[in-house]
């Protein structure tokens, strides 16, 4: 039996290392481009943030230290589907023309994975696409519908859809692991979107981690009850944890002590589609603590710093199925000696709150939800263990790719930068950009934030808010990190402010802004959804 399986075991080494050879004689790097659906900053411990240090990610760590963590990395418009447009686009929302969730991208404009299959790539997407259509460009896709479930949720492959039993993040990171094993053509480098539901509103974990944090009390952060002065924006958006969360939807809380009837859950969709044993361990998980919530009779502030908390635990407890499976990719990639001559990004679609201001959600052009986690690793070239506070944006992903995949001819009308250089510490962080613009449309909508644009450079940020208001904010954020004193009418900065106007003017001329982007909503129709979602 011994001799068996050491013939066994030499074959199969003598296959992995013909497979190596032919990998790595390949010229170009492959590319898994991993990015999870409203992922924090904040969340990843590479990042030592301390609400992170309680709920670590080792695995998405593993690409930090085998890599480059980017410090400074953002987005160009924090919501989901403008996001991925700007992605696979490499253009700002007002060139790919895909503004606000509930647009429909137009999947017949130039693309990355159109580009890199040109240049002999085989690509797939898997998971949250939220572009409505399908996808093109690639040769493998198998995407969620719409904003898809954490449970048994929809996919869509070739036209067809159907219920997949299981929780969405491990079907996603088995998907991957499967088209990587048995579907690409081995003949070509690949490109790989892993695009996870997680951990999006209305974060479910998966039964195997309902409880992995209940005994860790999260720092909440120190502005979870400001009053918003000097941001009318601020003040007037509907995401705020202890006051716009549903409480049985988001924080799963019960009508009553012992009952495991949820609270209000205007959407009942999401629990409603567990089969009964996932449900029946679910209310097993999550009755103890609702019924030492109930028992607890908390009011006032004691009441909102425990949504909080419950927030908190189940937004980590929900990345931790992200954090595994990234795991399970490196693994395979390692096994399979593709970790030399594969690039690995690990990001997502942009930052999110975590109590900050008392918020959660994003939208905004502060830092949490317009900061986004960017870690990368490429062995053959990316020192591990670097870091750098170069200012990059989403919109440089493409151009990036085509340069390592020998096509940046084909990124001549997009409008980002290749990061190999920051990526290859060939220039000094400051060398690289020195101001980032933004441009956030989707109101009135969800959460009510308001229309804004401005630029930022590594220490100011100048932002004006439109629509049904017209209010400039400007902050310093060496003496102001957290962003609660605009100072836009403080003499001392006047200059400053003076001279990021002229700046804002010339970016917006350079990425082909017109006025045609500014346009209002009538009235009517913001008095209509402020009722609707309050
Ligand atoms: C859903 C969420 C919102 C979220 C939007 C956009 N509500 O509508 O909280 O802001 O998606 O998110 S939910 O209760 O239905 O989840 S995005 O990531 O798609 O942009
Ligand atoms: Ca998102």
């Amino acid at each position: 039996v011994f001799f068996a399986v050491s013939v066994f075991i030499a074959c199969k080494t003598e296959t992995k290392e013909k497979e190596s050879t032919s990998e790595t004689e390949q010229q170009h790097p492959n590319i898994v481009f991993i990015m999870s659906d409203d992922h924090a900053f904040q969340a990843i411990s590479a990042y030592g943030h301390p609400v992170s240090q309680l709920a670590p990610t080792p695995n998405i760590d593993r690409i930090a230290n085998n890599g480059m963590r980017m410090d400074r990395a953002y987005v160009t418009n924090s919501i989901c589907g403008p996001s991925r447009a700007v992605i696979l686009t490499g253009k700002h929302s007002h060139i790919n023309g895909f503004r606000q969730n509930g647009d429909r991208f137009d999947g017949d404009q130039p693309t990355l994975p159109k580009k890199l299959k040109e240049l002999g790539y085989t690509t797939a997407i898997l998971g949250k696409w939220h572009l409505h259509g399908y996808p093109q460009g690639f040769d493998y896709w198998n995407i969620i519908k719409d904003q898809g479930n954490y449970y048994n949720p929809d996919f869509i492959k070739a036209g067809d859809t159907s219920r997949i039993e299981g929780y969405a993040t491990d079907i996603i990171t088995k998907d991957a692991i499967n088209w990587l094993e048995k579907q690409r053509d081995t003949t070509k480098p690949f490109f790989m979107m892993v695009h996870h539901k997680a951990p999006h509103r209305n974060w479910m974990p998966a039964l195997r981690h309902t409880n992995k944090y209940d005994s860790i009390n999260f720092p909440l952060s120190e502005s979870y009850f400001t009053d918003h002065d000097g941001s009318k924006a601020s003040k007037e958006q509907l995401q705020t944890i202890y006051k716009d969360m549903y409480e049985g939807h988001d924080l799963k809380m019960t009508k009553n002590l012992g009952s495991p009837e949820l609270a209000h859950n205007p959407w009942a969709k999401d629990f409603d589609r567990m089969t009964p044993e996932q449900r029946t361990a679910w209310n097993k998980a999550y009755q103890p603590k609702n019924d030492a919530f109930h028992k607890a009779d908390l009011h006032g502030k004691a009441l909102a710093a425990w949504k909080g908390q419950r927030y908190l635990r189940d937004y980590m407890a929900t990345i931790a199925a992200v954090d595994e499976g990234v795991g399970n990719i490196l693994d395979y990639l390692k096994t399979h000696n593709l970790h030399e001559n594969t690039i690995v990004v690990y990001t997502s679609d942009q930052g999110f709150y975590l109590g900050e201001k008392g918020f959660f959600d994003k939208r905004f052009m502060y830092e949490e939800s317009y900061r986004t986690p960017l870690l990368v690793q490429y062995p053959k070239a990316i020192k591990a263990g670097s870091h750098s506070e170069a200012l990059v944006q989403n919109l440089d992903f493409a151009q990036t790719f085509l340069d390592y995949a020998q096509g940046d001819s084909l990124a001549t009308d997009m409008q980002g930068q290749s990061l190999r250089p920051v990526f290859e510490q060939q220039i000094s962080d400051d060398d690289f950009r020195g101001v980032l613009y933004y441009h956030y449309y989707d109101f009135p909508a969800f959460h009510m934030v308001k229309k804004h644009y401005g630029i930022s450079t590594k220490r100011y940020k100048l932002m004006h808010f439109y629509d049904d208001i017209d209010e400039w904010e400007f902050y310093d954020l060496e003496s102001d990190p957290q962003e609660l004193a605009n100072k836009i009418d403080d003499p001392a900065y006047k200059d400053i402010i003076e001279s990021l106007h002229k700046r804002l003017d010339s970016v917006q001329e350079a990425y082909g802004v017109t006025a045609k982007e500014f346009e209002q909503a009538s009235p009517e129709r913001v008095a209509r959804e402020y009722k609707n979602f309050e």
